[in-house]
């Protein structure tokens, strides 16, 4: 069996895209720039200053702005956001998953936490699964966000597991690269993933047993 399986927070273990695309949204509707269901694909696992970067590429500003500008918005991004995690609880955990995370420590199988999200304590806290995660990797420590496996190099380092023995779960094409960069098992959630070791439709379908036949096959 895997030594651990390393989860990505947002798209894996709750829907917080969608809050984060909220915010964006508001924050670049004022710079009269446009984001749309499609652009917000590409932010996902993409830092929040990378983020920012992109969406004023998109709409040819990325000149316009000082760096202390640029962090402003990401500052007011930000405040929108954490105010929208309010209305996270236990109930916002993706079908699944929690059942996972429970047979994952009978089976002694280690829990680990890849988010590049500077706020995932607090998602994580919200959710009431503090308890389930063995190692968060630390997003404050990480140099470049995903496609780089930085971050899933961070979560296996402080697991002390080898990549090559864990699996990784993710629901963005940049993660499911970041996963396969690491050396570790690539699980996709979603239809649109190239690259995947193995792809799911949704969370709904992940369990240990299938989670085993993958790692054994
Ligand atoms: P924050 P993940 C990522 O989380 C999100 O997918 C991405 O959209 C976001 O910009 C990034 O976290 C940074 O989040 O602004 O809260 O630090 O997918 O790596 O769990
Ligand atoms: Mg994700």
């Amino acid at each position: 069996k895997p030594q651990a399986v390393i989860f990505d927070l947002d798209g894996v273990v709750t829907d917080t895209a969608h809050l984060h695309f909220l915010a964006w949204q508001s924050i670049a509707a004022e710079l009269d720039i446009t984001v749309d269901e499609q652009i917000n694909e590409q932010l996902k696992g993409i830092s929040r200053m990378d983020s920012l970067a992109r969406i004023l590429r998109i709409g040819g500003a990325e000149q316009r702005y000082s760096e202390q500008e640029k962090n402003r918005l990401a500052e007011r991004k930000n405040a929108l956001y954490v105010a929208s995690l309010q209305q996270l609880s236990p109930a916002s955990v993706l079908p699944g998953i929690a059942a996972l995370l429970e047979e994952l420590h009978r089976q002694d199988v280690r829990v680990g936490l890849a988010s590049v999200s500077l706020n995932a304590p607090r998602i994580i806290k919200a959710l009431g699964l503090v308890e389930q995660f063995d190692f968060c990797a630390d997003a404050g420590q990480i140099k470049h966000s995903k496609p780089d496996p930085e971050i899933f190099i961070a979560a296996c380092a402080g697991l002390g597991v080898s990549p090559a023995n864990c699996i990784g779960i993710e629901d963005a094409q940049a993660g499911v690269e970041a996963i396969n960069a690491s050396g570790m098992l690539s699980l996709g959630i979603g239809e649109q993933l190239k690259h995947a070791d193995l792809l799911l439709p949704t969370t709904a379908q992940l369990n240990w047993p299938l989670l085993q036949t993958f790692w054994l096959n």
